[in-house]
């Protein structure tokens, strides 16, 4: 009952120029957004790109970040309320670059969640351990807090339509891809989490992304479990035939 998606994120990749030729490589071959909705966070300097080229495809666009407020003072950021305007569909927050290099607490991204919604937008809302964390046994807590702190404030019917990516820290661009038992142990406490602060209904809609190291080759393993209903995708992402790949791995 909940629709997969699979988004590529492509962080600080691409010029508007090769965003323009991937859309033409993929854009006729992308699965229904009913089966499979098909994303790609870009880089801000490219989604004008992405939006005109994607128009009147299943493609669906997503920013990889975005600031709390709407507009003013604030040199550098971008603001969803723009986003909005342009097109874009979904909004990245709280990846593990952001919190890392850029010093994104959770109550910023709890304000972007609910600036994004604010904007009739939907957030995908990062979370995971490092691996000093999972040695330390303290990765369901860990994130159980993420989590429990990016919603805060949230209706049940905003957390129902929004996106939680698990990316384990130690899996990201490394190469290691937790193995899909491990991914789907904190999907479900994730899952978990949202009924614990909502409800089960609330919990069952919520769709929960793993991300770390997804690829062609280990996609259908982690999209067969039952807490994980899609991925977000890094390096993977960046190539055409690998994203169809990803998107069509129903067939
Ligand atoms: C994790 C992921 C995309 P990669 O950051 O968000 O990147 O697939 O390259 O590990």
């Amino acid at each position: 009952m909940r629709t997969p998606i699979i988004a590529g994120n492509w962080k600080m990749n691409m010029n508007p120029e090769q965003t323009a030729e991937f859309v033409k490589a993929v854009k006729n071959n992308l699965p229904a957004s009913t089966k499979v909705e098909a994303v790609i966070a870009a880089p801000a300097v490219d989604l004008s790109a992405l939006l005109e080229n994607a128009k009147g495809s299943e493609l669906k666009v997503a920013a990889e970040n975005c600031y709390f407020e709407d507009e003013g003072a604030y040199t550098g950021e971008t603001s969803p309320k723009v986003l909005k305007e342009m097109g874009v569909d979904y909004v990245i927050i709280g990846h593990s670059e952001r919190r890392d290099y850029f010093h994104e607490t959770d109550e910023d991204i709890n304000k972007k969640a609910h600036a994004i919604f604010k904007n009739d937008l939907l957030p995908i809302i990062c979370c995971g351990e490092t691996l000093e964390t999972r040695e330390a046994g303290k990765a369901e807590e860990w994130v159980e807090g993420q989590v429990t702190a990016a919603l805060e404030g949230l209706s049940a019917d905003q957390v129902s339509s929004l996106v939680i990516a698990y990316e384990p820290i130690w899996a990201i661009g490394t190469g290691k891809t937790a193995s899909s038992d491990q991914a789907e142990e904190i999907c479900a406490v994730v899952r978990k989490t949202v009924a614990k602060l909502y409800d089960q209904t609330v919990a069952d809609k919520v769709r929960i992304q793993y991300g770390g190291s997804v690829k062609p080759a280990n996609v259908k393993e982690l999209m067969a479990k039952e807490n994980i209903d899609g991925g977000l995708v890094g390096g993977a992402s960046l190539v055409p035939d690998s994203y169809l790949q990803l998107v069509n791995y129903k067939g």
